[in-house]
């Protein structure tokens, strides 16, 4: 079975997606989901590299042609090679899912589990607020919620936005065409606030369920650790992204000073990104989500690794990761021993043109689907009825000016 052609499909039914679609000789269609938030004409253009790579190649080597784009393009990692390849890795599972009739998530190994625990997110202008949207998301039947609210005094809170548009999945989203916008940050509010938050939502709703609070790399290493220790009465489930993820070396010194678990990754690519996280046993979950990581491949092998050291999944989920990475993230989630939980923001209603069949939560759980492949269907004339529009993420200063992490 020949890879016969590829395209890359840019599409915005509410929000930005790269999509890959491969075809065989066979005339069997695989996706892949390479969408990079802000970026997504960066990895087009590299897909464009690619598709005269693949033309030809045999559809069933998934792993040789991991290797062959990995090694063979000389520059290794980062978010635009790793999701591009991603993108290929997910075609080229879904293409042997569907030429087999079976769905991913069996030639990874079968189901491991029962059901997905997913978490959404709990967001609000008050904490108020907060506590009425979690009390409704565990009446739903979420047994894990993610809870985020506005800082007192700051004008703006990333993951709370109190625009009309973003209230089905408080997903930041910007104007279109606009410059990022531009947000006031001030650690000593954040932390002043974040420990009351929790304890208020433990005091009104309980310990019966995971609760998740994300940090969106805001911290230093000390204040991270002072926050941890803050929280640990609530018995987090994680403490996510508390400093800039791509010091590895800081988490040493988060974990001196906190009992409370720590989830990192987003931003991240490779192994290479975890090697000191994971075998120092500085972290407990893995936030990589298929997309951004190198594919169903490539995070297959990170999460065994991760396995003999007790860190658990926890992929990215939100609203800017396809409907496509979403399923390949849930079959991984299915297959893999280490599973922890999968983030699930939801999708603006325009997204379900475009993608009419992807995995769906019911009961604060991902409905097991044995459809073939990664089990999403693209209606593409729709797709091209949702032309690209060039969006970008917030960046983030101190009150004094200094840019700061968003
Ligand atoms: O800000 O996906 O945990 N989730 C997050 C996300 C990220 C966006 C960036 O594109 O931090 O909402
Ligand atoms: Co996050």
């Amino acid at each position: 079975m020949r890879i016969v052609a590829g395209e890359v499909i840019v599409s915005s039914p509410g929000r930005n997606f790269v999509t890959l679609k491969l075809v065989t000789d066979d005339g069997v269609v695989g996706y892949g989901d390479g969408t990079v938030n802000g970026r997504e004409r960066a990895v087009e253009g590299y897909l464009q590299h690619l598709i005269p790579l693949l033309i030809g190649r045999d559809a069933t080597r998934i792993e040789d042609t991991w290797q062959y784009l990995y090694r063979g393009a000389y520059w290794r990692r980062g978010p635009i090679t790793m999701a591009s390849i991603s993108a290929v890795d997910q075609a080229l599972w879904d293409i042997s899912g569907k030429a087999l009739g079976v769905p991913v998530h069996r030639l990874l190994g079968g189901t491991s589990r029962d059901y997905l625990m997913t978490y959404p997110h709990c967001t609000g202008m008050t904490v108020d607020e907060v506590v009425d949207e979690a009390a409704a998301k565990l009446e739903e039947g979420y047994k894990a919620i993610r809870v985020q609210a506005a800082v007192p005094g700051l004008a703006t809170t990333y993951g709370v936005h109190a625009h009309a548009d973003d209230e089905e999945t408080g997903a930041y989203e910007p104007a279109s065409g606009a410059l990022p916008d531009e947000e006031i940050w001030d650690t000593k509010l954040y932390l002043d606030f974040v420990p009351k938050l929790v304890k208020r939502v433990r005091d009104e709703l309980g310990y019966g369920f995971e609760l998740l609070h994300d940090s969106h790399h805001r911290l230093t290493p000390i204040e991270a650790g002072w926050l941890g220790k803050q929280l640990e009465p609530y018995r987090m489930f994680w403490l996510e992204d508390a400093t800039p993820a791509e010091d590895q070396a800081a988490f040493r010194l988060i974990r001196q000073h906190t009992t409370t678990p720590l989830a990192v990754g987003e931003v991240f690519n490779s192994w290479f990104d975890y090697q000191t996280l994971i075998t120092e046993r500085l972290i407990d979950f893995v936030r990589t989500p298929v997309t951004h990581g190198g594919g169903i491949t490539h995070l297959r092998q990170l999460m065994g690794v991760a396995d003999f050291y007790g860190v658990r999944s926890g992929f990215h989920g939100p609203s800017d990761i396809s409907p496509v990475g979403m399923a390949a993230n849930c079959h991984l989630s299915w297959s893999i021993h280490n599973f922890g939980v999968q983030e699930y923001m939801g999708y603006p209603e325009q997204v379900s043109k475009v993608f009419t069949r992807f995995p769906v939560v019911e009961n604060g759980v991902v409905v097991l689907d044995d459809t073939p492949g990664l089990g999403v269907e693209i209606d593409e004339d729709a797709a091209k009825r949702f032309p690209f529009d060039p969006k970008y993420l917030p960046v983030n200063r101190k009150t004094d000016g200094t840019l700061h992490d968003w």
